[in-house]
């Protein structure tokens, strides 16, 4: 995988530096430790094999072999922080749809989703001091050539993307189409050039209505529109509109 990236990729700074590992715990725990080292920006960590994979609020992420788990150092200006999300869930959907032709969509704020089954899952973790970060490290979790059924803890949940196609998908021309699309969002984004719109046209969420838990409180209402900065804002039955930044979506069915 290594060696393929560094021969196929044709990118400026995303993966010029690859760190592989056949198994590892988690790639976000490599990948801050190389960033407070100083590794540059498009820094990838890259795994076969997770053994700790992390999602967000201290979730498990399982990544057998089979599935694409990569993290990428960013040292991105304060005000495109909240985009990285953007660009990154938005780059995972482009690229399963021009690699696969699967019609993936964003289940806000962090979910790609074929149909109703989780696909990917991304996580964003960051070090910020004042107005300066540090480091911002996108990770990605894919599920590409692996049957969710041989899984219990996800087989309700999931799907991959070999399960979708039906055949084997080759996990690093995907992984360079992914990281090529990855670099060429982020470019856009720190030129100005807003994403925030087609990120937005990705989400399934919208118009729905749906649950929101944030932390141990449940909110429910219509998931009208996504502000600028990913946030999202409910609709309540009284007409009130709430902004919430972060959570887990429920659609609910009517
Ligand atoms: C996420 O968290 O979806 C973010 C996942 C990020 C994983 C990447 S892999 C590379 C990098 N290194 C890491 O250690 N992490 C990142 P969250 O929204 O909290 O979703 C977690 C939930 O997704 C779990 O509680 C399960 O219900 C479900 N889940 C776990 N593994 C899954 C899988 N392989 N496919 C689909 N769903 C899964």
């Amino acid at each position: 995988m290594e060696d393929f990236l560094k021969r196929a990729l044709r990118t400026k700074f995303v993966g010029k530096r690859v760190v592989h590992y056949c198994a590892v715990t988690s790639t976000m725990e490599v990948a801050r430790r190389l960033a407070q080292q100083g590794a540059p920006e498009g820094t990838i960590v890259i795994a076969d094999e997770q053994t700790m994979g992390r999602g967000r609020l201290g979730r498990t992420w399982l990544s057998p072999k089979g599935s694409l788990a990569l993290s990428i150092i960013f040292c991105p200006p304060l005000k495109l922080l909240p985009q990285l999300i953007m660009i990154t869930s938005l780059a995972a959907v482009n690229s399963i749809r021009q690699f696969c032709g699967l019609k993936p969509m964003i289940k806000w704020p962090n979910d790609i989703l074929i149909g109703e089954k989780k696909v990917c899952g991304i996580l964003i973790d960051s070090e910020v001091e004042g107005d300066l970060v540090n480091f911002a490290i996108a990770g990605i979790g894919m599920n590409v050539n692996l049957a969710p059924a041989s899984f219990p803890e996800i087989s309700n949940l999931a799907t991959s993307l070999s399960q979708e196609v039906g055949k084997e998908v080759s996990l690093p021309e995907l992984t360079i189409a992914l990281l090529t699309e990855i670099e060429q969002l982020y470019i856009k984004a720190q030129t100005g050039v807003s994403i925030h719109e087609e990120w937005r046209d990705s989400l399934e969420t919208l118009g729905k209505w749906v649950r929101v838990k944030v932390g141990g409180v449940i909110d429910e209402g219509k998931a009208e529109s996504v502000g600028e900065d990913g946030s999202l804002l409910l609709r309540h039955r009284d007409g009130s509109l709430t902004r919430i930044t972060s959570g887990d979506v429920t659609v609910l069915k009517d």
